[in-house]
């Protein structure tokens, strides 16, 4: 756990230490600590939420940057987004393809497997199920493939695809994705840890039999649900 700078820190001085200081005196630095706090820009952060933070992990206000050591620079008008496998209508997207479709935004907490979880984060862009719409994957189709620009991949069930929290985001924040989480689109499934959302998203494949992903192949969860601590395989 995060530990908080409050003024107990000061409270919890030794009672014989207090003794020996004036009740006047005592008050008083209490005070001048209290006030460095604020002068350093302290802010209460706001009570947990009871049963929002996952088993196992620490609520972070950063927003942490996690990749394979590469952050693919694709320019908007070399981007694309493919669309193949079981459906029957595959389809190619170019950026503005991508744009012109119907915009959702979402709030949701991200939780990486590493143990950070950061809140609140709002993500807008085109979910997922509006892709499903677009290429009409066959019954046969259970399972989804995700690649990315930089190499990465990961896999995830169809149907865990198919909430409405899950998106191929392009803006946090009311901004374009930044760079180093993922830009110009990746993808957003909340309930799950995050390395089941492919950065720098560039292929959805639509299979009937599963196939492991980046880090799958290398030890970790296939479910990866953060609520069960589904971590390493
Ligand atoms: N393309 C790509 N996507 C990726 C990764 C990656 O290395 N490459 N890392 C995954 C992991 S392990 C996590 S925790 C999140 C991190 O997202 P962030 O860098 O925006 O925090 O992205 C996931 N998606
Ligand atoms: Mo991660």
């Amino acid at each position: 756990m995060e530990t908080r700078a409050t003024p107990r820190a000061c409270e919890s001085a030794s009672a014989p230490y207090r003794r020996r200081m004036s009740k006047e005196r005592y008050i008083a630095a209490k005070q001048a600590w209290a006030e460095k706090q604020v002068a350093r820009g302290f802010r209460p952060r706001p009570e947990p939420v009871p049963g929002r933070l996952p088993p196992g992990q620490t609520l972070t206000s950063g927003f942490p940057v996690l990749d394979l050591g590469v952050q693919p620079d694709i320019p908007v008008e070399e981007w694309t987004l493919a669309l193949d496998g079981l459906v029957e209508k595959p389809t190619t997207l170019s950026w503005a393809q991508l744009n012109a479709l119907p915009q959702v935004s979402d709030v949701s907490d991200f939780h990486c497997v590493t143990t950070w979880s950061k809140y609140d984060c709002r993500w807008g862009g085109v979910a997922f199920t509006t892709l499903y719409e677009l290429v009409q994957p066959k019954p046969e189709a259970k399972y989804v493939y995700f690649t990315s620009y930089d190499g990465y991949s990961t896999n995830v069930p169809l149907e865990k695809c198919l909430d409405d929290d899950v998106l191929i985001a392009t803006s946090f924040d009311g901004a374009p994705v930044p760079r180093e989480h993922g830009g110009p689109a990746r993808v957003i499934i909340p309930k799950l840890y995050a390395w089941k959302g492919a950065k720098f998203v560039k292929g959805v494949t639509f299979l009937a039999e599963d196939k492991l992903g980046f880090w799958e192949v290398r030890g970790y969860s296939n479910s990866a649900d953060p609520w069960k601590e589904e971590r390493y395989a």
